[in-house]
């Protein structure tokens, strides 16, 4: 595909920098870089040169490298101009390529768009690029850059394939028999590929909660009643003062959410509000919005002072939970290692005793949810809902009988379609917009 444009960006972080990368993609590289530098160089040589403005005068010097198309990241004729990072010099070669005709600004997401258009990744390679860049742990990373390998599109690929040849069977049986009906040995084995795929689409989907706690972070909620050292606990855990901490009941009123990189594994830790009966209008809201936060999250650690009486307010009960006694430095009776009951965890945000045994604990949990890393498995929201229209319609095929050939043929090319739509084979176009534009200018 040709773009009648050039498009160029700053690609590389904010400035100052040692080093700015300023990227060019599309059909008048070759004369920006003639504009730019006085020659083009060899492709895929990086190259020492004067950058010059129009007037011959010197801007910066710096490396600068060509790719000739279709050998390059978008597929066009594409170049790099690498200078040094200061902001006036990265935009005075800005300006300068501005002025240049044919050649604008880059969108967000628009070189991995052309790139996307020409065929370099499908629409979850473009996906996982997007995901690559966003990681913010090593969990994330491995997870993305597998991702990026182009294997989901080769399995939904396969399964089209395999749809395909049923359908193929089917209609070979549409054009020569008379009657609508398939004969049996052919009905058995197709209906036996069918069910078989749909398992496989099945438990595809199923993996779907390991890539959102991957992507997402895994989900860990503090409850307990007011004044039981939530708030403290949660800035012990990030060494941060991120909640107020006050000895007035009631001081955390919305939730306080922060987010920990544990062994290369994303966790969201949520402060929640004390839950107690009889609170105020705006502390109840709070109250609501704990109850929601806990309900939701993965793993939600339920607090108890050991200087308060048991609370009566929190009958609520969550499918993983785990009790963790606060302020054990109050009581020498208690110690992190020796809790009244060995199931429970005991910590001291003031000391920071216990600190990293819940730690080790959250690590361990959040690895357990997520599988092995790298899993394979969808990885979007959107993947999913095509992933359950196709077994929806191969389920329709199983479960009917008589549907009659034409019938059958059109729900295994439904199916087929939702899979191409995944990797971006069928009608996209209004997606791209939404996939590319989450992309930052630049990429
Ligand atoms: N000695 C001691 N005091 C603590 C510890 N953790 C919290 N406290 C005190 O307990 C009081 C309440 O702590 P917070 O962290 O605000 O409790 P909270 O559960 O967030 O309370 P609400 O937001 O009101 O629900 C404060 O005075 C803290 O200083 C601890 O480990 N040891
Ligand atoms: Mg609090």
């Amino acid at each position: 595909m040709m773009f009648r444009e050039t498009i160029y960006a700053l690609s590389s972080g904010a400035l100052p920098s040692a080093v700015a990368v300023i990227r060019l993609s599309g059909p008048h590289v070759r004369e920006a870089l003639t504009r730019i530098v006085g020659f083009v160089p060899e492709p895929r040589q990086l190259v020492l040169a004067t950058m010059r403005n129009s007037s011959g005068e010197q801007i910066d010097r710096g490396f600068v490298s060509y790719f000739a198309a279709p050998a390059s990241f978008t597929g066009e004729d594409a170049a790099e101009l690498d200078s040094h990072g200061g902001k006036a010099v990265v935009a005075a070669l800005l300006k300068e390529l501005s002025s240049i005709a044919g050649l604008r600004p880059a969108d967000p997401g628009e070189f991995a768009r052309r790139a996307y258009l020409n065929g370099k990744f499908d629409l979850t390679g473009a996906e996982a690029l997007g995901d690559l860049i966003e990681a913010e742990t090593e969990g994330q990373r491995r997870f993305a850059v597998a991702n990026t390998g182009g294997r989901t599109a080769a399995l939904y690929q396969g399964w089209r394939e395999r749809i395909i040849h049923t359908r193929a069977m089917i209609e070979a049986e549409l054009d020569f028999a008379d009657e609508g009906d398939i004969p049996e040995s052919i009905g058995s084995t197709v209906l036996s590929s069918v069910t078989e795929l749909r398992q496989e689409i099945l438990s595809h989907i199923e993996g779907y909660s390991t890539a959102e706690i991957l992507r997402e972070g895994f989900q860990v909620a503090l409850i307990g009643p007011p004044n039981a050292g939530k708030s403290s606990l949660l800035n012990a855990l990030v060494k941060r003062d991120v909640a107020i901490v006050s000895d007035e009941p009631g001081t955390t009123r919305d939730l306080v959410v922060v987010n920990l990189d544990l062994g290369g594994m994303k966790i969201v830790l949520t402060d929640t509000a004390g839950i107690r009966e009889g609170a105020g209008k705006v502390e109840q809201q709070g109250v609501e919005r704990a109850r929601h936060a806990a309900g939701s999250a993965h793993l939600v650690l339920r607090l108890q002072d050991i200087t308060a009486p048991p609370s009566f307010g929190l009958k609520d009960e969550y499918t993983d939970e785990i009790v963790v006694l606060t302020k054990i430095d109050l009581d020498e009776r208690v110690s992190v290692g020796d809790p009244p009951d060995p199931g429970h965890l005991a910590v001291s945000a003031k000391t920071g005793e216990g600190l990293d045994a819940l730690l080790a604990l959250l690590q361990e949990r959040a690895t357990k949810a997520t599988g092995a890393t790298g899993g394979f498995v969808p990885f979007r929201e959107r993947h999913l809902v095509h992933l359950r229209e196709a077994e929806r319609l191969l389920g329709e095929f199983s479960a009917a009988r008589n549907l009659g050939l034409e019938l059958q043929a059109e729900l295994l090319r439904g199916a087929s379609l939702a899979l191409g739509r995944i990797i971006g084979d069928v009608d996209v176009e209004d997606l791209l917009d939404v996939i590319f534009s989450r992309f930052c200018v630049g990429k």
